[in-house]
């Protein structure tokens, strides 16, 4: 009697682009590999690479090399005579619907006002959280109430959070500064801003909320929040009343990298507003100086997001170095430290865009730079060297933290960071390889991005797609993805049953209870947008 072939095919389920290094991921497979057009004919047939071990699925790996196929079309891919799956594409601008939805996305995150239904389609809503008088928290060292009101809701909660907005934005400021032309022109259907690109036109939404973050004495509070987490509901029947909580150090040098790289953005558009973020870098920074230590951590009777960060020298390096590039102030100018270690940005890791700005600005930081590039390539070539083995990915044991799938994603980042430093191909195509992964090669077989993929998340922990009764989760979101931590578990009602599979990388449920690992934040779908966009960007033209 034959045996059926148990093998599984691991692949990038929105496809691959024709001139692109493409890969997919097979467990259990033996043999050949035929890859089949939709008129039954075999195209190419490939012996998978021998198998590696990885870590994080403690599986036996082959990885697939297709690249040779560059004819768009839909295929299957056969082992032993047997079809393991039909959705394989191949399609001319790949990621750019994906870089339209993973950046529409913040559009829905919204606060302070409705969601039209010419934008929104089915998931049109009402204003949430309308009332831009809101009070200063004792945490804040003051009292009375501030004006502040626009700003992007930070995950599946409706907390606005000034350290992970720092890096969302910073990302995405990121994504628009390093390809200016191809943004100039995309657009997804959000309101004009007068005459920005929409990528800039969906910044300034937020950029105007941190803004109104200040103090006046230059120094930026924390966060924008309730007291408590809201219910499932949707964001105008959250009333509770909301509070400006905390001050502190790590918010006020995130928010003056964010400005000083907003001034230089924005200026070709609007140089007062450029101006104004200016000024505000300089009065936050100035800040932060006189207030080196002031690390925030949630007051007692505050339960929202805390992002509490103990170690600020990175957050400091970071603004020192955007303002330094953006006025020439030589006052500015850090020292970069070549033993410095967390290089991979994250919400509580800054040094990293330190050490990537500087490699790429030789002729305002001198010998630094190339100090900074020789840090960046030292990492990156392991990466590379990661990614030719196991799914393809960087990802270790260690990296399967609370959103793990932004971990894949910075990591991409820093890739396509030692690419554009190099244009060595080996750095595209690792970087490459983390779309592969969070858009379906992976061990859960699972597309990470709503909306998108054979298989994809449905049950997302996001309050709006909870309560809005529509079946479909709002579009164009990367939930955090596999981790062992377990934070979620528990007999309550809204707490998980244990999902936990024994290894990181399968940890995972598609759950509303699982804000350990189904929920989605702006700073995961930034580095996400980034290598989508990047990789359109890059092959534009
Ligand atoms: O992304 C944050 C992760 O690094 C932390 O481990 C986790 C627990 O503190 O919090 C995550 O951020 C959450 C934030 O505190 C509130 N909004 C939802 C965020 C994503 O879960």
């Amino acid at each position: 009697a034959t045996v059926a072939n148990a093998a599984t095919a691991y692949i990038n389920q929105i496809g691959y682009r024709p001139a692109d290094p493409k890969e997919f991921a097979l467990v259990d497979g033996s043999g050949d590999i035929e890859i089949v057009n939709a008129a039954g004919q075999t195209v190419l047939q490939v012996t998978p690479k021998a198998s590696s071990y990885w870590a994080p699925s403690t599986q036996n790996v082959q990885l697939v090399d297709f690249t040779a196929l560059t004819v768009p079309g839909t295929y299957s891919i056969k082992q032993g005579g047997q079809v393991l799956r039909s959705d394989l594409k191949i399609a001319d601008k790949t990621f750019e619907d994906v870089t339209k939805a993973a950046l529409k996305w913040y559009y829905y995150q919204r606060a302070s006002m409705e969601l039209e239904e010419q934008y929104a389609g089915q998931w049109k809503r009402a204003a949430g959280h309308t009332n831009s008088t809101v009070t200063l928290h004792n945490s804040t060292g003051t009292s009375g109430t501030i004006q502040s009101s626009k700003g992007w809701y930070d995950a599946g909660d409706y907390g606005r959070y000034i350290v992970n907005s720092g890096i969302t934005t910073y990302t995405l400021l990121s994504l628009y500064e390093h390809f200016p032309e191809y943004f100039n022109t995309l657009k997804w259907n959000i309101p004009a801003e007068g005459t920005l690109p929409d990528l800039l036109a969906e910044i300034k939404y937020n950029l105007d909320w941190m803004l109104t973050m200040q103090a006046a004495d230059g120094g930026v509070y924390h966060k924008l929040s309730t007291l408590q987490f809201p219910g499932d509901v949707m964001p105008a029947k959250d009333t509770e009343k909301l509070y400006v909580i905390g001050k502190g150090t790590a918010a006020s040098f995130d928010f003056a990298g964010v400005m000083a790289t907003a001034y230089r953005v924005f200026k070709t558009f609007d140089a007062t507003y450029a101006a104004q973020c200016l000024e505000a870098a300089k009065k936050a920074y100035a800040w932060g100086l006189q207030n080196p230590n002031k690390a925030f951590t949630n007051p007692s009777d505050v339960a929202t997001g805390s992002y509490s960060d103990g170690e600020l020298s990175d957050e400091k390096a970071f603004a020192s170095m955007e303002l330094f590039i953006s006025t020439g102030d030589a006052s500015y100018k850090p020292t970069i430290d070549p033993n410095k270690m967390s290089i991979v940005p994250a919400w509580p890791e800054m040094y990293g865009l330190a050490v990537y700005a500087a490699a790429t600005h030789a002729t305002e930081v001198g010998a630094d730079a190339e100090t900074a590039k020789q840090m960046l390539l030292q990492y990156a070539n392991e990466f590379a060297y990661a990614a030719s083995s196991g799914f393809g990915v960087v990802m270790s044991n260690e990296d399967f933290v609370w959103g793990s799938n932004a971990v894949a994603g910075n990591q991409g980042v820093f890739l396509l960071y030692a690419y554009y430093v190099t244009g060595e191909q080996k750095y595209y195509e690792a970087a490459k390889k983390v779309i592969d992964y969070l858009l379906g090669k992976n061990p859960l077989d699972m597309s990470f991005l709503t909306g998108f993929g054979t298989k994809s998340p449905k049950l997302p922990h996001h309050r709006p797609s909870t309560a809005d009764k529509i079946t479909d989760p709002v579009p164009g979101m990367i939930v955090g993805g596999p981790q062992p931590g377990g934070e979620d578990i528990g007999s309550k009602s809204w707490e998980c049953k244990d999902y936990r599979t024994g290894v990181p990388a399968t940890s995972y449920t598609d759950n509303r209870c699982s804000y350990a690992t189904n929920e989605v934040a702006i700073n995961w779908n930034a580095p996400f947008a980034y290598i989508a966009g990047a990789l359109e960007a890059l092959n534009a033209g």
